[in-house]
């Protein structure tokens, strides 16, 4: 007999202001460092900008509508940090607050869990401008202000809390491969110097919501692909073991351990590109670590690591934004690994492998590394939907997440604690680098890439529906 999902499981979905919201410049709402990158030329798929996205911040009221008669028992979603503080420090704007008391308050109505991402990647563009955002240890007393604003007006109603949306992505495509803001390519030593400064601004929110709420739960969202060895070359078990070391425990120790993996800092020594770190900041992050209460996990797919000489392929920007199977390149870390395609597994049209079993393998990984519970706070299927005669046939959506969720139950089975599991998306949002073509959600949106938007309308699809029943019956559907 299986235990499967406890009987108080957290069956959610997520989204991200800026992906969802649109209303860009909406009652006093700053520029963001997104707002003005989209705009670049060549930087997204056709420069498609969320200045209107799906409307949401208009459309919420009839968006929580659908998830209530859907069931959903959480949904997780960011607060845009220029709507509460346009210069990113200063003035605060009320009109920004009271948008998210609303949607807060219309998520209680229907017994829906709030679970807030306090950053989901978009700065406010003053604080680029003032001093160069991230890159500036200013930026960790600007965060936490920020975030304190939020737990003090919002922290009676929201239990969950989610500091960070991936560091270790906008990260390394801001400052790695220039696909994020600000833009910049190779860049090691920043890169570094902004995630240790990330690293205080989630550990600074964590204390400053524990002093205020001791009983509310906080966590870091982690990117999380776990790493299977090209084959069984020892060179090849070597190239997985410092792929892991600094891809996936160098941001994960911090947050549950407060430490730097050893082997990776002693890399960074050697490459010259170790963080200035201040007296004191290790206690911190220690004093934080003990005080997280969940790692979030954002899986979506597994790599492969193989080893890469010195003269191998480096970081690109080559990667596929079309949606035309086959395009995306192979990337590494030149004299340590490279990350080639996985033979043995399908890809989605973007070249996301599909492995169902890795997100059991990273629940157990975790488990074991670090002893906590853990909130998959994303996971889920980009593809191109239809639309035929007014509804949404999307059985490899259903395919996907019932087989991701066929291997959490096992994940629970094996005794892993998992509070809580949302799909990437609720409704259909604008991706990143993707445009509006690449669907994720439960509940199509009519939009489309140019200006004209389309109509906006939501049509819920078959996914819709078949979930509707997964929570109904606690995971057995
Ligand atoms: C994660 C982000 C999400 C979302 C998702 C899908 O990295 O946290 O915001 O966009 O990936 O990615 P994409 O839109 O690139 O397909």
């Amino acid at each position: 007999e299986t235990k499967g999902f406890p009987k108080d499981f957290l069956w959610g979905s997520a989204s991200a202001a800026y992906q969802v919201e649109g209303g860009w410049d909406a009652d006093g709402k700053g520029v963001t460092n997104w707002d003005k990158f989209v705009r670049i030329p060549g930087k997204t798929f056709k420069a498609t900008t969320g200045d209107k996205a799906v409307d949401h911040y208009h459309r919420f009221k009839e968006d929580v509508k659908l998830m209530a008669d859907m069931g959903l028992k959480t949904y997780r979603f960011s607060i845009a940090w220029a709507r509460i503080y346009p210069n990113g420090n200063g003035e605060i704007n009320e009109a920004g607050l009271s948008f998210y008391d609303d949607l807060i308050n219309e998520l209680i109505k229907y017994g829906i869990e709030p679970m807030v991402t306090v950053y989901h990647w978009d700065m406010p563009q003053a604080l680029e401008e003032e001093y160069h955002g991230w890159e500036n240890r200013r930026i960790v007393d600007d965060y936490v202000n920020y975030a304190t604003t939020l737990f003090k007006r919002y922290g009676d109603r929201v239990k969950y809390w989610i500091t960070m949306n991936e560091q270790n992505i906008f990260t390394s495509f801001g400052w790695l491969k220039g696909m994020h803001p600000p833009g910049k390519e190779n860049d090691m030593k920043t890169f570094y110097q902004v995630n240790h400064h990330a690293n205080m601004a989630h550990a600074g929110a964590v204390l400053a919501l524990k002093e205020l709420y001791p009983d509310a739960k906080v966590g870091a969202s982690f990117a999380y692909s776990p790493c299977y060895a090209f084959d069984r070359k020892p060179e090849n078990a070597m190239a997985k073991a410092d792929y892991d070391d600094l891809q996936n425990y160098w941001w994960m120790d911090i947050y549950a351990y407060g430490r730097y993996p050893r082997s990776a800092w002693a890399y960074l020594e050697t490459m010259g590109v170790t963080p200035d770190i201040q007296d004191g900041d290790m206690e911190t992050l220690r004093k934080a670590a003990a005080l997280v209460n969940f790692m979030g996990v954002n899986y979506y797919q597994t790599c492969v690591a193989e080893y890469n000489p010195i003269d191998g392929v480096g970081m690109s920007n080559a990667m596929n934004t079309t949606g035309k199977k086959g395009t995306a390149q192979v990337q590494g870390v030149p004299g340590l690994y490279k990350n080639p395609a996985n033979d043995f597994l399908p890809t989605t049209d973007w070249d996301w492998t599909i492995d169902p079993m890795g997100l059991r393998m990273c629940c157990r990984d975790i488990t074991s590394r670090y002893d906590l519970p853990i909130v998959i706070s994303e996971n889920g299927l980009g593809a191109f939907d239809k639309v035929e005669d007014g509804q949404v046939h999307d059985p490899y959506r259903i395919a996907y997440l019932k087989a991701h969720i066929e291997e959490l139950k096992k994940a629970c089975d094996d005794g892993c604690q998992v509070l809580a599991y949302c799909t990437w998306s609720y409704t259909d949002l604008l991706s990143w680098l993707n445009g509006y073509q690449k669907r994720y959600g439960f509940v199509y949106v009519d939009r489309e890439e140019d200006e004209n938007y389309g109509t906006l309308n939501r049509i819920p699809k078959d996914s819709y529906y078949w979930y509707q029943k997964v929570i109904e019956t606690n995971g057995e559907e």
